[in-house]
């Protein structure tokens, strides 16, 4: 029987488990599917760790999340378009749920239609090579329940690992003698560590913008924020100052590009992270940066190279957890047949047009409509249920608006779901002044008038 191996059970995974059970459940036959995942339970990022360094087997930790995330663009732009948030809670919720909130939501789909007996936990891949003589990856695992090394031979190998794991540290003059603590966002999990601290933020993406505003919420005394190229220009609180480059630290105070300086308490790299993919041979392994349209994969997904390889999620992310959706399910299509592929020099010549296309974007407006244009068409090709892209692209513009008007409020804005038509139902606690991140809290919402909005 032909035999798929996935690596990693996070929401690309699982959304590829999702595809194969639909099929199956719709009377195709479906091969064998092993899914290997590290950790003990699935949700990638989205099962918190308080750990940093590395995990109880000694390997990397792959948890980048922190207690009181809350999502940083509306539910309403990654719902499932087969498990809306509706029929999962039963009720209608707010637009930006904490954490634990979406995990929820995003096993709820899965574990309905049990597929989790698929997935080997506590297990890391460690090896991946493709035999040309057989056609088949020899994938090799540690199975940290048994301590035991293994491999086994698979037809079809998905890479559903992440890419928002492995920090990219970017080392300042200074650095070596600064006397305070100095950290990636990859280790930051607790902002209330950072109260009436002083602290500086170098990087101006989102995670700049949120480990800052989580280090606000949670009472730091002043935060500066650093850019390499762009600043990221919100009307930010009195206590937040955006600077230009940094230059270098000295033991405790920091030094920027338009000749000011700044006493700080601790440094917090938001300066992302890196494609890393250690267990791939050198000629399976995608080497890319963040972007939108990563080189060597046709359709976002097909390892040109070596059609039997898929890679899932590996793009820059505005769209989520429905993008990959779109993924899995034509990733699947293309297993079971039931679409072919483009000579290798097709598949090149077309990823080069969009890799074309995405070099000459100019804004995020057009950068979300390419990746919704991406999506639109892999929907196209597969039986995934099509929902209206063009009124989520502008779901985005709206919470771009609303983030320029207000970076601390934006989070109480509600939208309406392009999958049910219906309206989110405002938090009953205004974002800045909601400090338990629970599911419990978040969903005890008919309890609580609502206040401070
Ligand atoms: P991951 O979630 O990273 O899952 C990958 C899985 O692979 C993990 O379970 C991991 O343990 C496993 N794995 C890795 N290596 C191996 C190995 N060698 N062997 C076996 N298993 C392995 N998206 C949103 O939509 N909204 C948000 O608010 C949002 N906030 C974010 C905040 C942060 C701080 C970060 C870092 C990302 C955020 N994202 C957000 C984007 C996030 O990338 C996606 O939501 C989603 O988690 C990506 O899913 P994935 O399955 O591709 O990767
Ligand atoms: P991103 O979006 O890849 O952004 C990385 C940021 O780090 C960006 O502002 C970079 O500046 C900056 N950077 C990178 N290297 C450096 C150096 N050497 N010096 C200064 N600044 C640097 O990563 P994020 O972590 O913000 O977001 C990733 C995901 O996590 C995202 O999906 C969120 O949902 C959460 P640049 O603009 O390139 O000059």
């Amino acid at each position: 029987m032909t035999r798929i191996a996935i690596i990693g059970a996070g929401p690309s995974g699982m959304a590829q488990l999702r595809a194969f059970q639909s099929a199956k459940a719709k009377g195709q036959q479906v091969p064998e599917i092993v899914c290997f995942e590290k950790q003990n339970d699935w949700g990638g990022l989205w099962n918190y760790t308080w750990r940093t360094g590395v995990d109880q087997h000694g390997n990397p930790v792959h948890g980048s999340m922190y207690r009181y995330l809350w999502s940083n663009g509306p539910k309403e732009a990654l719902e499932f378009a087969d498990y809306t948030f509706d029929e999962h809670f039963k009720k209608a919720i707010a637009s930006y749920p904490p954490r634990a909130v979406l995990w929820d939501y995003i096993k709820g789909r899965v574990e309905k239609v049990g597929v989790k007996d698929q997935v080997r936990f506590n297990t890391t891949v460690n090896n991946v090579e493709f035999n040309s003589d057989n056609q088949q990856f020899t994938v090799a695992v540690h199975d940290h329940y048994q301590n035991q090394t293994y491999a086994e031979q698979f037809d079809y190998v998905i890479v559903a690992s992440g890419h928002f794991s492995t920090p990219n540290v970017p080392e300042f003059k200074g650095f070596n003698i600064f006397n305070g603590r100095i950290l990636h966002a990859h280790d930051f999990r607790d902002a209330v560590q950072f109260k009436d601290k002083n602290i500086l933020i170098v990087g101006s993406s989102y995670s700049a913008e949120d480990v800052g505003s989580q280090c606000y919420k949670y009472g730091a005394k002043h935060i500066y924020s650093c850019y390499r190229s762009q600043p990221m220009g919100y009307k930010w609180p009195k206590n937040w100052s955006e600077k230009q480059k940094l230059l270098h630290v000295d033991e405790n105070t920091a030094y920027f590009a338009d000749g000011t300086c700044a006493q700080v308490d601790a440094i917090i790299l938001c300066t992302g992270y890196l494609h890393h993919f250690p267990y791939m041979a050198e000629d399976l392994c995608l080497k890319t940066h963040n972007c939108l349209y990563p080189e060597g994969l046709y359709q976002g997904v097909v390892w040109e190279k070596n059609p039997r390889l898929f890679y899932l999620g590996m793009q820059d992310q505005w769209y989520t957890f429905n993008m990959f959706d779109a993924q899995a399910w034509y990733v699947r299509d293309l297993i079971l047949q039931q679409q072919t592929l483009p000579t290798q020099a097709e598949m090149q010549q077309h990823t080069q047009q969009w890799v074309q296309k995405e070099q000459k974007l100019k804004n995020a407006e057009q950068m979300i409509k390419f990746q919704g244009d991406y999506i639109k068409k892999l929907i196209a090709e597969t039986d995934y249920p099509s929902f209206n892209i063009d009124a989520v692209n502008d779901i985005f513009m709206q919470w771009k608006k609303h983030k320029k008007e207000n970076i601390m409020g934006f989070r109480d804005k509600v939208y309406r779901s392009v999958m049910t038509g219906k309206m989110a139902k405002p938090h009953h606690t205004s974002w800045l002044y909601a400090l338990d991140d629970s599911l419990e809290s978040y969903l005890d919402n008919d309890n609580h008038e609502p206040k401070a909005m």
